[in-house]
């Protein structure tokens, strides 16, 4: 083969490996190892005044029943049709209307569910119920028997939207998703309620627990306590000239992550705060439970207020400020970054 047109030869030669199923490595090496992220990720926001009626009409054309979780999902513009979020969560806004049930299952992916909307509906988690108030955080954790509730308009019940967070994109990458479906529509209830959170909701514990899973024990982390302990706390004069006051939501056996491969987190700015900016490679879903303000990612700028979702991708500088006092709730893949040692943060 003589070398007098490159291209024409190297064409050639690519076909020819090709069908030994074979790519040369020096045409892709400069996108496989990036200097820095390359997120297709998108910032974007999802504000609950646009979405809330489309959330509520999904609830005359399909029944939780029918739909197994009626649920709409939020999709990163920068990854369409894949479900996702970012590259290894999902996020979707789930409805439940007065008297449905959404049956139980269980799966491994793990899911968060934090509570954007009404009040009353409960969720069951390995034979335990937790009432849903707007600002708690709950947890399914992966191959959790799960379903979930509502009292009927009769006993008081009113429409409850949630916003689920799993980590799916991560275990459909891993092929590691498994599933099955309860044989009734609800699981048995061993526990009354609030018993995981008496045993380990005090700082307190039982004699004799062994820690057997990486997974908290508590399973509904209730709002009026990380409300009151940002507002203690900012009353003491902390305040991080980035975060605002932030706390992490902790597994109390382990002092870990509530579930092993999704962190969450809440935070307090106060009126007027005009965050430093940081970026970090957790690509980071907020959602916001009180307040008014601004945040800039990268080159975006959105105004948020109360029950809107926004994402931070990988690397992209973010930038809170509050106009009135405002509380974040907050959930990233940052577990899973530390764990690979591929967690990195700068604050400027
Ligand atoms: C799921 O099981 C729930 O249990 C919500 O509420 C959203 C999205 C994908 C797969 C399973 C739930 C889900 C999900």
């Amino acid at each position: 083969m003589t070398n007098d047109n490159p291209d024409a030869s190297r064409t050639a030669y690519y076909e020819q490996i090709g069908r030994q199923r074979m790519t040369p490595l020096w045409e892709s090496l400069h996108s496989l190892v990036p200097k820095a992220p390359r997120p297709k990720t998108l910032p974007a926001i999802w504000k609950y005044a646009q979405v809330r009626d489309l959330v509520m009409r999904a609830g005359s054309l399909i029944s939780a029943e029918e739909a197994v979780r009626r649920v709409l999902v939020l999709e990163n513009p920068g990854l369409p049709g894949k479900s996702s979020m970012t590259p290894n969560l999902y996020a979707g806004l789930q409805l439940i209307l007065p008297g449905e049930i959404a049956p139980s299952h269980r799966h491994t992916q793990s899911a968060l569910r934090f509570i954007v909307e009404g009040k009353g509906a409960w969720t069951a988690v390995n034979g335990e119920r937790t009432t849903m108030h707007p600002g708690d955080f709950i947890i399914t954790p992966s191959w959790t028997w799960h379903d979930h509730g509502n009292p009927s308009l009769k006993e008081g019940g009113e429409p409850v939207v949630w916003l689920d967070g799993l980590d799916i994109p991560l275990v459909a990458h891993m092929d590691a998703g498994f599933a099955e479906n309860y044989s009734e529509t609800t699981q048995p209830i061993s526990r009354p309620e609030g018993d995981s959170f008496a045993r380990f909701g005090h700082n307190m514990g039982p004699v004799r627990h062994r820690v057997s899973d990486p997974t908290s024990p508590i399973f509904s982390y209730p709002y009026t306590r990380s409300r009151e302990a940002l507002d203690a706390l900012y009353r003491n004069g902390e305040l991080d000239e980035w975060d605002g006051v932030k706390l992490r939501y902790v597994n109390p056996a382990t002092g870990g992550w509530p579930m092993p491969g999704i962190a969450t987190f809440m935070q307090y700015l106060p009126a007027g705060f005009k965050g430093r900016a940081y970026r970090s490679t957790d690509a980071t879903i907020y959602c916001v439970v009180e307040g008014k303000g601004t945040v800039r990612i990268g080159d975006d700028e959105f105004l948020f207020e109360p029950h809107d979702v926004f994402i931070a991708p990988s690397w992209a500088p973010v930038r809170l400020s509050a106009s009135v006092e405002s509380v974040l709730f907050s959930y990233s893949d940052r577990p899973v970054l530390a764990a690979l040692n591929l967690l990195r943060e700068e604050r400027s």
